[in-house]
Order: C-alpha cells, then sequence, then structure tokens
C-alpha cells in the first residue's frame, strides 16, 4: 500500500521520494510509513549518496490526516499513548540521518507538513510554497516536534505568533526567515533541490540541524516574556481553550530544559488536546466548512458554474458597498447602481474606505488598490445592464420597492443573468412575484461587514434552478467566503434559528434575570457577546422592525415582551444613540443603572411573574436550547440540507464558538433526550416559545444523534 502513495526513483546518486495522495498529501498512516519505509530503501541503496524528498499534486503535505485526529477527538478510535511522540521520534531519527536529506516544498507544507520539512538538512521551497503550523484552528498543538523546531528556525517570537494565529510564512518570507534556504521558480524545484543534495553529499553545504539551532532561540525568561505578551494579545479570544497555553508551554519548556524535554512535553500537550472537547468541536468545524458548499442534486450533476466577471450591485449602503469590496477583492467587475449621484458618491467612498483600510493595515498593495477602484463603475442607471452576468440587489427592505427593482432588471439585462437578492427577510418568490425570471431569481445572503464576514446564506425559492444556484454556490467560493444554501422561508437559517435566542432572554429578564448576568453568562459561554449586547450593537430599533416580521411568521411559538417597545419609545437605539440596554463611551459599553426602570415596566407589563433563579449554566441553556429547537424545524422542513451547516452558518454568522463545534455539536454532546426534556418542561411552565419541535422529540424518543 505505503510504495503506491510514496514513490521513489534515482536520478543517478539522488533517490528522488514523491508522496503522490491526493487530494493534499496529508500523512495518513500509509503515508507516513511510506515515507520512512522509501527512506530506509534509499539508506540501504549504496550507490544513493543523498535523498529528496517532495510532494505530487504542486503540493509538499498538508498536515495530518485530520480524519485519522478526528477520530481520535471523538473517541471513535482510541489514542494509544505508546503512539504519541512517535512520529517526532522517526523524524529525530531523520535528522541524524547520514545521507542528506533535501526537502523539495510547493504549495503547502503546513502542520505536521511542515514539521516533516523542518527535520531534513536542507529545504528548497518555491515561490508559491505555504509554510505554517495551523493546528491551534483544530484544537489541537503541533506535535511533531513543531514546537521546538520553529522557534529554533526563526525565533520564539515570530514561532508563537505563527502558531498562535496559524498564519502561514509564503515564498519570499519563508525564504526571509529561513525556513526554507532557497526558492526558485514551481519548474525549477525538483532540479534545485538535487542540485542542494549532491552540494550537501559532497561537502560544499553544510546540512542544517534544526533541533540543534541555538542563536536565535533566546533565553527562558525571554520566552516567558513573549508568552505573557501573546496572552495579552490573545486577551478573551482564548477564554475557555486549553490549546493556547498547551502550545505556549511545550514551547517555553524547551527552552527552558532543552529539545529533548520540549519535544516530550509537546507530546503530552498534545494528547491532553487531543482528547479535549474543544478539538473535537474545532475539528467538526473543519470538514462541516468543506462540506457546506456540496448541494446534493446541485454541485454533483456535472453542471458548468457560469462564468461571473462582471456583477452589478444594486445599493451603496453598508451592506452594497460590502458586497461591491467583496467582489473587487476577487478580480471581478463591478457596476454600482445608486438612485442619485449623492447617494452613488457615499457609496463610492464606503468602498474606497473599505480597501483603503485595508491598504493601511498593510494586507493590500497600493497598486491593487488602484486596479481594483478601476474596475469600479459608479452610475445612477442601467446602462450596459446586458454586459453583466449577475446582479446582486442590496436596497432598502421594503417589498413593492424591490419587487419594482426586480421588473426593472429583468428588461434592463440578459436572459442568462442570474438576479440575486440580499434580503435578510422577505420571501424570494414575493420579490419575483412581478417577474418571469423565477428559476434564475436567488438569494445572496451576506453578514455586516459583507467584505470581512466568511459566510454567505445563498437561499433557493422552490423555482431557483440548479444552474443558476451552482453558479452562484460558486462565485460565493470565488469570494473566500463559505456558501451554506438553505430554503426559503422568513429570516432564511441564522437570523430564523437565532430568532428564539433573543425571545427567550427577554423571557428571563421579565422573569427577574439581571440582562447584564444574562450577557455575562451567554459572554463566557463563549458567544462574542450576549444577546443585548448584539442588541444594541445592530440597533433596538432594526431589531424591533425585523422581530417584528420574525414574530409575525413564527406567531405560534413567539414570546412577546414589551421591554423593546419601552426602549424604543425612550430612543435607547443601542450604540448609534449612545445608549440602549447599555451606555456608550465611545465604544466601551457600561452597565445603565436607569435600565432597572424599563425593565421593571416590561415585568410588570407581563404581570410580574414569578422570579426565576437561575446559574449560569441555566441561563445559557435556557437562551440557547430555543435556538436548537428552532434549528431542528429548520432541518425538518428542509431549510437546512444538514446539521452541519447550521453548525458552519452559526460559527460564522453569529460567532457562536467553534470549539463547541457549532449549535447542533454542541446539543448532541448533551444529547436530543436531555434538550427536549428540558424544553418540555419550560414549554409547561412559559408557553409555547419553548415548545420542543416535532424533529426534536422524534431524535429523543429514538435515542438518535443530532449531528447525523
Ligand atoms: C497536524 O498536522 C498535526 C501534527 O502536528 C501532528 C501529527 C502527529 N487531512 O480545504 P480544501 C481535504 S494537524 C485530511 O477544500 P483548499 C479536505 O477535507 C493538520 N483531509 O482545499 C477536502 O476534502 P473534500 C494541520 C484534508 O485548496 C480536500 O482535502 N494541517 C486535509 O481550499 C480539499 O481541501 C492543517 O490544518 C488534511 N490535513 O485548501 C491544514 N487537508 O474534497 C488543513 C485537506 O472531500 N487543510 N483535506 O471536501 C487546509 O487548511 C486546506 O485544506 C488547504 C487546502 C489549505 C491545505
Amino acid at each position: 500500500m505505503s510504495s503506491e502513495v510514496v514513490r521513489l526513483e534515482k536520478q543517478g546518486d539522488v533517490a528522488l521520494i514523491t508522496i503522490d495522495s491526493p487530494p493534499v498529501n496529508s500523512l495518513s498512516q500509509p503515508v507516513t510509513s511510506g515515507i520512512f519505509d522509501r527512506i530506509a530503501e534509499a539508506n540501504a541503496d549504496s550507490s544513493v549518496r543523498a535523498i529528496v524528498l517532495t510532494g505530487a499534486h504542486e503540493n509538499f503535505i498538508a498536515g495530518a490526516d485530520i480524519s485519522e485526529l478526528q477520530n481520535l477527538a471523538d473517541g471513535k478510535a482510541k489514542l494509544d499513548t505508546k503512539n504519541v511522540g512517535r512520529l517526532t521520534g522517526k523524524l529525530d531519527e531523520l535528522e541524524a540521518n547520514k545521507k542528506p536529506v533535501v526537502m523539495a516544498i510547493d504549495g503547502f507544507a503546513l502542520g505536521g507538513g511542515l514539521e516533516v520539512a523542518m527535520a531534513g538538512h536542507w529545504r528548497v521551497g518555491t515561490t508559491r510554497c505555504r509554510c505554517g503550523l495551523p493546528e491551534l484552528t483544530l484544537g489541537i498543538i503541533p506535535g511533531a516536534g513543531g514546537t521546538q523546531r520553529l522557534p529554533r528556525i526563526v525565533g520564539v517570537q515570530k514561532a508563537t505568533e505563527m502558531m498562535l494565529t496559524s498564519t502561514e510564512a509564503r515564498g519570499k518570507e519563508a525564504l526571509d526567515l529561513g525556513i526554507i534556504q532557497e526558492m526558485v521558480e514551481p519548474d525549477k524545484l525538483l532540479i534545485a533541490a538535487v542540485a542542494a543534495a549532491r552540494k550537501l553529499a559532497d561537502g560544499q553545504a553544510k546540512p542544517v540541524r534544526a533541533s540543534q539551532l541555538a542563536d536565535k532561540i533566546g533565553t527562558a525568561d525571554d520566552a516567558r516574556a513573549i508568552m505573557q505578551g501573546a496572552r495579552m494579545i490573545g486577551g478573551d479570544k482564548m477564554r475557555n481553550l486549553i490549546h493556547p497555553e498547551m502550545c505556549m508551554d511545550a514551547i517555553v519548556c524547551g527552552v527552558a530544559e532543552g529539545y529533548a524535554a520540549g519535544v516530550k512535553r509537546e507530546a503530552e500537550n498534545f494528547a491532553k488536546c487531543l482528547a479535549s472537547p474543544q478539538a473535537a468541536g474545532m475539528i467538526h468545524i473543519f470538514f462541516a466548512t468543506r462540506a457546506a458548499p456540496k448541494v446534493p442534486g446541485v454541485t454533483d450533476q456535472k453542471l458548468e458554474p457560469k462564468k461571473i466577471e462582471r456583477v452589478a450591485v444594486l445599493g451603496g449602503g453598508t451592506m452594497g458597498s460590502g458586497i461591491a469590496t467583496a467582489l473587487l477583492q476577487a478580480g471581478v467587475e463591478v457596476a454600482l447602481k445608486e438612485v442619485n449621484d449623492e447617494f452613488l458618491q457615499a457609496g463610492r467612498g464606503r468602498i474606497d474606505g473599505n480597501l483603503q483600510s485595508r491598504v493601511k493595515k498593510g494586507k493590500l498593495a497600493p497598486d491593487k488598490y488602484e486596479q481594483m477602484m478601476a474596475r469600479l463603475r459608479p452610475q445612477t442607471d442601467y446602462a450596459g445592464f446586458d454586459k453583466v452576468d449577475m446582479v446582486i440587489e442590496a436596497v432598502i427592505e421594503n417589498i413593492e420597492l424591490k419587487q419594482g427593482v426586480f421588473v426593472d432588471l429583468e428588461k434592463a439585462v440578459r436572459p442568462d443573468c442570474i438576479l440575486a437578492s440580499n434580503t435578510s427577510t422577505i420571501d424570494l418568490e414575493v420579490i419575483g412575484a412581478r417577474t418571469k425570471a423565477q428559476d434564475r431569481i436567488l438569494g445572496t445572503h451576506f453578514f455586516s461587514p459583507a467584505h470581512v464576514m466568511p459566510l454567505v446564506e445563498v437561499v433557493r425559492s422552490k423555482h431557483t434552478s440548479p444552474q443558476a444556484l451552482n453558479s452562484a454556490i460558486a462565485l460565493v467560493k470565488k469570494l473566500k467566503k463559505t456558501p451554506v444554501t438553505v430554503g426559503n422561508c422568513v429570516g432564511f437559517l441564522v437570523n430564523r434559528i437565532f430568532f428564539p435566542y433573543g425571545q427567550t432572554a427577554l423571557l428571563l429578564v421579565d422573569h427577574g434575570i439581571d440582562p447584564y448576568k444574562l450577557d455575562k453568562a451567554v459572554y463566557d459561554f463563549g458567544m462574542p457577546m450576549g444577546p443585548f449586547r448584539m442588541s444594541d450593537l445592530a440597533g433596538v430599533d432594526v431589531g424591533k422592525f425585523a422581530g417584528g416580521i420574525l414574530a409575525k411568521a413564527y406567531s405560534d411559538h413567539t414570546y412577546i415582551s414589551t421591554l423593546v417597545d419601552h426602549l424604543f419609545e425612550a430612543k435607547r437605539f443601542g450604540e448609534k444613540t449612545k445608549i440602549g440596554y447599555y451606555k456608550y463611551d465611545g465604544k466601551k459599553a457600561e452597565p445603565d443603572p436607569a435600565l432597572a426602570g424599563f425593565v421593571q415596566k416590561a415585568r410588570a407589563d407581563a404581570g410580574n411573574p414569578k422570579p426565576l433563579a437561575l446559574s449560569d449554566a441555566e441561563i445559557v441553556e435556557r437562551v440557547l436550547f430555543g435556538v436548537v429547537n428552532e434549528a431542528c424545524r429548520c432541518l425538518d422542513e428542509g431549510i437546512a440540507i444538514r446539521p452541519s451547516d447550521i453548525d458552519v452558518a452559526c460559527v460564522m454568522g453569529m460567532g457562536f464558538p467553534a470549539y463547541r463545534g457549532g449549535i447542533m455539536k454542541w446539543a448532541d454532546t448533551l444529547g436530543a433526550k436531555y434538550v427536549h426534556d428540558k424544553l418540555s418542561a419550560w414549554h409547561k411552565a412559559h408557553g409555547p416559545v419553548y415548545e420542543p419541535c416535532a424533529y426534536l422529540k422524534r431524535k429523543a424518543e429514538k435515542g438518535e444523534s443530532l449531528v447525523k
């Protein structure tokens, strides 16, 4: 088996070992054993003086096989403690190999891939090589010497930054940092690597042994100070997580006590992280993100996505300008249409501001910025709309207005042009009701700020053609965002499932729970902010409007509190009016003692129900189980394709903590029966907002998983 995925061919006195395991040459068991078997063969062959290790498919190695790690994290396979650190031991042998080993790196050398590369004696990389240790995005730490060799190659400061933020060093940066010793164009990689191997064999170049490098490692005190700085930068983002601390601990141990102690500590910490629920959650999100763009009956139909090179965006407000920015960044030509010059200039200014801010942060080269702005065509009419491949409408949420826009659009564009709406609430069939274009109408629901947020809900109505849907999915991928395809309903997926979140929070406040205590409990659980702080951010007025639409659509299981109305009447709209649930000094939110008066009024309107005494954990369950319940309804109605899509959507759209695996994965760890029984009890006490849906009831009765 191993010989199929790792092959050896000889180029004279150099053994060229190639890993050929699509799609990304990950270190599955056969690949790992194949590498060391082939190296042993090369060592045993007296005609071989040096070895080159490389990867096929324009990739070196994208790390350990994450599906093998998932089995261990999920407890489907048992972690054999004797095996932890085994790869490190093999890599130590590789580093000590008598015959020089050159690593020829094209594409990705990530995680275990970079760890293999760092154990070689010389690394030749291509201009497009991408080297990094992204293990922390999976809730684990590097487990094959990465926490020890990288700090010795690039210094503790840079290595810590690369690991904690999972950033890659590409091409020239990898060269400057010393991760690779030589950089060449991709077509010269093997020639250069074989030449380097011969130089090493001839003694014309000195083998680099990373575990023994001492010039950049610094002292233990330096390392501890660097970790303190990293903790300050990571701040609240590190809450509830063990793996950043485990990673820093292994690095510091290696600096203080030496390489051998460092790899031992690394192996212990790697095993602890892999056994943690955080790793199970984050690995689940890794695969869920990759499953989301796959839509049965659409992306598996061999349909060729339409080439989308020109897009018209209608509306230059916050959403429209954010969408236009994302399109320009992806190389698309954008026609930005507004109703008058004043609005048009404002929209253009917003796009310019979005891009300029990237230039200021050094994330966008000034010449690239110029090229992007040159691809923007601001206009107040429909001129040239016959040349666009797709339109994204982002005008205000008004049914008549949108219907009129779609009628005009149908006349202005080609019959194959895709017509998308960025509506967050309105039924797509209603929007397209006055056209004959229903088969090419769909929703592209971006999240604000649209050029930053990674999620787009691609909404299909029952008329949307697979071809149009497939093309929209491909466009979202081109924008480097994750498309989650959802069905047509009020609120679509994310806004709909998180509607009960705000509602049950209000119910709890009517039942005596302090709103600030509630927000803190939810924040401590891992949400970026609690529901009241979030309401202030989005705007209490906006929430009242959108909440009204959702409450009407789902009136059979809704809870109405008057607290929102009281705040609205007092013009306490949140951050933008400097007062809402909180009072604001700039962006800093402070609890406001005057809120108590509004809360009292709302409680009186609710008939002063008997106050509840709840722990933080109970508060979290009471506001999040409603979300689980609504998510189950969406699965039952076919609004969401699969539970893991809901997990991706709530992690990317709402900031639900990835380390809890998304709302469904989290609920599954508690069990369908547990969630169902709690909801049933609260339903009896508080009414339909908590009524468990039929899907959840079925899952609970059958004892089935919520993620399958
Ligand atoms: C590690 O190395 C631990 C070690 O320190 C310790 C060892 C003891 N394994 O993302 P894409 C699949 S932890 C298994 O769509 P792209 C992926 O699921 C690992 N499968 O492509 C997808 O499958 P499908 C550290 C993997 O071009 C297909 O490949 N490494 C793996 O947009 C294409 O993936 C990482 O964290 C894997 N390692 O992006 C890197 N990688 O077609 C993880 C990919 O069935 N990988 N697949 O849906 C990535 O970040 C991206 O895949 C990569 C390519 C940037 C490489």
